[in-house]
């Protein structure tokens, strides 16, 4: 089975479990997050007359109930792996444990494939534990790895064991996320179109969708409209890289027709927002259609490391931005800004200065710290230095990788920057 999107097209009448595995990480909060490729390939499959189940490690069992329709994820101390053990920091297993997805996966009826996604490279752990046990409980069963981690490390994902690792986007239609599948969700979540004009260096998204491609309004409001119905959410959540470009012609008439349809429901970007396109008609745009959260990527203050992003934005252009999301209502609790920190070259100083010119500008900073990701110009620099950062995707590990793989910035000077953006 060398084309798995032939067999996936292929496939009529047939039984499918698609899962979304455990993450073995030292931290791992409920950003809106839910395996969305694969929700839409499931729906895609059900669309052609077979039946399909979910197993989704994160969501089942999950904990008490959070801010804005999220819940905490269960989670149990486990060892760390070696290339992590002189590191102070507890690692855990989020989400359901062997023995509860043993059982879940008994009581369904017999698969005659399993679909496996994967979200970071550095989660491949918990993708390999599914293939496994997927593996054990239904031999004979085809299982096919898709997502993130096994598109960008296709030769390290082989050794998950699954059949087929699933490389390239997978041609089949995406008509819309199978969050029926569900018990409950507090949630919805939103795309409006898949990839990024732009090419970041450090960034992976031009890798995993070489075109920008947007989808049909009526699309993304039809998953609303399914994804309200279902349980009463009146949270979500847009997954889009790049949700402002174009926005008259794809954003507003968006906001107009949500606002209309689903008043009351409070949005939120935990992907970061271009800066540029924020001015005093999009802040209201977002202000009356119910934002809640904006996340916004200004990532550094430095000229040097914002061309590094495209020279998407500018220092001017993020304070002018901030006033006008400020006069539309927004306040800093609600304007959260990406602050990147551990890209090659980057010295301390140049972060600690982002974060004090983004809350001088009356913004929240945000530390996002730097997963080096294969097949970006980021990755290549790093890897230069760190060439094991090649052969173990755990050393990709945001939390790791600065202060103790590259030790670009050293644990004490991490937790003073932290400090500074809680400096308020
Ligand atoms: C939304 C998003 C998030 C969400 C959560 C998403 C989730 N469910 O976990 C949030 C905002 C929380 C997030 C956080 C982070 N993210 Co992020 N995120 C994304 C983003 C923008 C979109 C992912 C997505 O859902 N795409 C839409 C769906 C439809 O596509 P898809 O999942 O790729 O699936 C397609 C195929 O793969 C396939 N498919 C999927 N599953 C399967 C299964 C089978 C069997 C098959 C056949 C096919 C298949 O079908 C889909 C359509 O074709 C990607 C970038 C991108 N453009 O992909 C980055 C990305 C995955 N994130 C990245 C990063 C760096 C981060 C952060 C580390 C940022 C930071 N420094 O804090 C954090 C890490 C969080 C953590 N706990 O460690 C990196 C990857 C890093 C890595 N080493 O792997 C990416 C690639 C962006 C980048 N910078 O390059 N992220
Ligand atoms: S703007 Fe954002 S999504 Fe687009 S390439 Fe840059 S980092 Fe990636």
């Amino acid at each position: 089975m060398a084309d798995s999107t032939s067999f996936l097209r292929g496939l009529r009448g047939a039984t499918i479990l698609g899962i979304n595995p455990p993450v073995f990480d030292f931290t791992c909060f409920d950003l809106w997050a839910k395996p969305l490729g694969l929700l839409f390939l499931l729906d895609a499959l059900r669309r052609r007359e077979n039946t399909v189940f979910l197993l989704d490690c994160l969501a089942e069992e999950a904990g008490e109930a959070i801010s804005f329709g999220r819940r905490k994820l269960v989670r149990s101390e486990v060892p760390k792996p070696t290339v992590f053990k002189n590191i102070p920091r507890r690692y855990h297993r989020f989400g359901l444990d062997d023995a509860a997805m043993l059982r879940r996966m008994r009581a369904l009826p017999r698969p005659d494939c399993v679909l496996v996604t994967s979200g970071m490279t550095y989660w491949y752990e918990g993708v390999f534990r599914a293939v496994e046990l997927a593996k054990e409980l239904f031999p004979g069963v085809p299982v096919i790895l898709g997502g993130v981690y096994a598109r960008l490390c296709p030769e390290h994902a082989v050794r998950s064991g699954a059949d087929v690792v699933q490389d390239v986007l997978p041609s089949i239609p995406l008509v819309r996320p199978a969050m029926e599948l569900y018990a409950e969700s507090g949630y919805a979540v939103l795309l409006t179109s898949f990839g990024c004009p732009l090419s970041c260096e450090y960034c992976a998204s031009k890798r995993l969708f070489p075109k920008f491609v947007e989808r049909e309004l009526s699309e993304t409001l039809a998953d609303a409209a399914f994804q309200f119905s279902l349980h009463g959410a009146r949270d979500a959540a847009f997954y889009d890289d790049a949700l402002l470009i174009d926005k008259e012609r794809r954003f507003y008439p968006l906001c107009e027709a949500l606002h209309s349809r689903f008043p009351g429901v409070r949005y939120h970007t935990p992907n970061g927002l271009h800066i540029r396109e924020i001015d005093e008609r999009c802040a209201a745009v977002l202000k009356r259609t119910g934002f809640q959260t904006l996340r916004l990527s200004l990532e550094s203050s430095d000229p040097d490391v914002q061309r590094k992003g495209s020279g998407k934005t500018s220092g001017e252009e993020f304070r002018r931005a901030l006033g006008d999301l400020r006069r539309a209502g927004f306040t800093s609790e609600q304007m959260e800004t990406y602050i990147l920190a551990g890209l090659p070259g980057q010295t301390t100083s140049s972060v600690a200065d982002s974060i004090l010119f983004a809350e001088s500008c009356g913004a929240r900073a945000k530390l996002a710290e730097f997963s080096p990701v294969p097949g970006t110009p980021s990755f290549e620099e790093a890897a230069a230095a760190i060439p094991q950062l090649r052969e173990e995707p755990l050393l990709h590990n945001k939390t790791a990788y600065t202060s103790f793989i590259s030790g670009a910035i050293l644990p004490e000077e991490l937790q003073r920057l932290k400090d500074l953006t809680k400096h308020r």
